[in-house]
């Protein structure tokens, strides 16, 4: 008889191979767990009712024995086989069977050992929660193994992970007190100016009006330039429209004495070629501007992640979130954030000037994306569908 040997890391990738080589009626003689996988032996029915019946034909006085195939049909009929077969023959049979049905009743054959199960448990989790393949992919590929069966102790790793990634500012002095020329940049609506309005706001309470001013470079847009007056009015602070390179030169130039500027921009697409001349305009200037990029937290991750890379530039020294209100999860943004290493500043959630502006809270947010995992997210998947996924 004629016994091949098959290895493979899980036992239903074993049984696959075993059945291409062999066909569908292979006998699977052994399976045993080895280092790294699964080992089984098997071998062609045909091969297997020749062994039988030269065995067979060995005794002095030789029982007739059936074929395999027909003693198959006799168990599927329950009748008792071969009462009068050789008992070893009778025996190998019984284990085939059990092996049979053992491998058959499996409710899931790709989990071989605990470790994958919690594997598959917390990739399932992350992926319900709004987080990216890659990352629930890398973070099940560094789960440590130490954390034993409970899901809770791993989705507390990955959330310990991202407290100690996700940067923020630690206080509102941090950015108020700091000073300088800042300029908000990002698309289009994304919130820029009612942003710089909330932030004028706090900024005049803290230092007073004649200590701040604002810089519009965005007169392309129909009512742009108007909405920054508007609140540059409301505030009390001054408003310097400029049009081109010169101008912001001279404008930073001439307001040396301000403690910090704020600078409204163009909201462009991020796959507008005019971010370059943006860039460039904003990079030019005597006194170094910071750049804020602005991120809607209602995008999608493949969204925010090409925007990050449009508007990254040499350097962004950070990010602000915008339209949280409007959000269903925020795991999107926490991953760009771990992505593109961006210090998060302030979170935007309503319209309202200039109560709607916090700031950023990362332990707030992280719960906040682990919450979602709660309710029914559409990204759930069944636990066959993940087993399908994952082998
Ligand atoms: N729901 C919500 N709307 C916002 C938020 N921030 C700004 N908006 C609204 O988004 C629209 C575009 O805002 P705007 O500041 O003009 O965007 P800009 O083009 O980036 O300057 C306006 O209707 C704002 O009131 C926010 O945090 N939540
Ligand atoms: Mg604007």
């Amino acid at each position: 008889m004629k016994i091949q040997r098959f290895f493979a890391t899980t036992v239903s990738a074993a049984l696959t191979e075993v059945r291409e080589t062999l066909g569908p009626e292979a006998v699977i003689i052994s399976n045993r767990n080895v280092l790294n996988g699964v080992e089984i032996l098997a071998t062609r029915e045909d091969d297997l009712s020749t062994a039988i019946e030269e065995s067979v034909a060995e005794q002095t006085n030789p029982p007739k024995v059936k074929s395999p195939a027909t003693l198959e049909k006799k168990r599927q009929k329950n009748t008792p086989e071969t009462t009068n077969a050789d008992p070893l023959v009778k025996r190998l049979f019984e284990e085939i069977r059990d092996m049979r049905s053992y491998l058959e009743q499996r409710p899931d054959p790709s989990i071989t050992t605990e470790a994958q199960a919690i594997q598959k448990a917390l990739f399932g989790e992350l992926l319900a929660m709004g987080f990216s393949a890659s990352l629930a992919r890398y973070m099940i590929a560094n789960l440590p193994s130490d954390l034993g069966s409970d899901i809770n102790n791993c989705l507390q790793w990955v959330k310990d992970i991202l407290l100690h990634n996700v940067t923020t500012l630690n206080n509102d002095e941090e950015f108020l007190d700091q000073g300088g020329i800042y300029a908000l940049v990002g698309p289009t609506g994304i919130g820029k100016t009612t942003t710089i309005a909330k932030l004028a706001a706090r900024l005049v309470l803290r230092h007073g009006a004649n200590k701040l001013a604002l810089v519009n470079t965005d007169s392309y847009r129909i009512g742009a330039p108007e909405q920054v007056r508007i609140y540059g009015k409301i505030l009390g602070v001054s408003v310097y429209p400029v049009e081109n390179e010169t101008e912001l030169k001279f404008t930073l130039e001439s307001l040396k004495d301000k403690h910090t500027i704020l600078i409204d921009t163009v909201g462009m697409s991020q796959r507008d070629q005019m971010i370059t001349e943006q860039l460039a305009l904003l990079s030019n200037t005597k006194q170094p501007i910071k750049r804020l990029l602005c991120l809607n937290a209602t995008s999608s991750i493949d969204t925010l992640n090409e925007i990050v890379e449009a508007y990254r530039g040499s350097e962004l020294a950070g990010c602000i979130l915008t339209k949280l209100d409007e959000a269903v999860t925020i795991s999107n943004v926490l991953e760009i954030l771990l992505l593109h290493k961006l210090k998060l500043f302030y979170v935007a959630s309503g319209q309202r000037v200039p109560e709607d502006l916090d700031l950023a809270d990362r332990e707030k947010l992280i719960n906040q994306a682990f919450e979602y995992r709660h309710s029914r997210s559409s990204k759930r998947l069944k636990n066959h569908e993940l087993s399908l996924l994952m082998n």
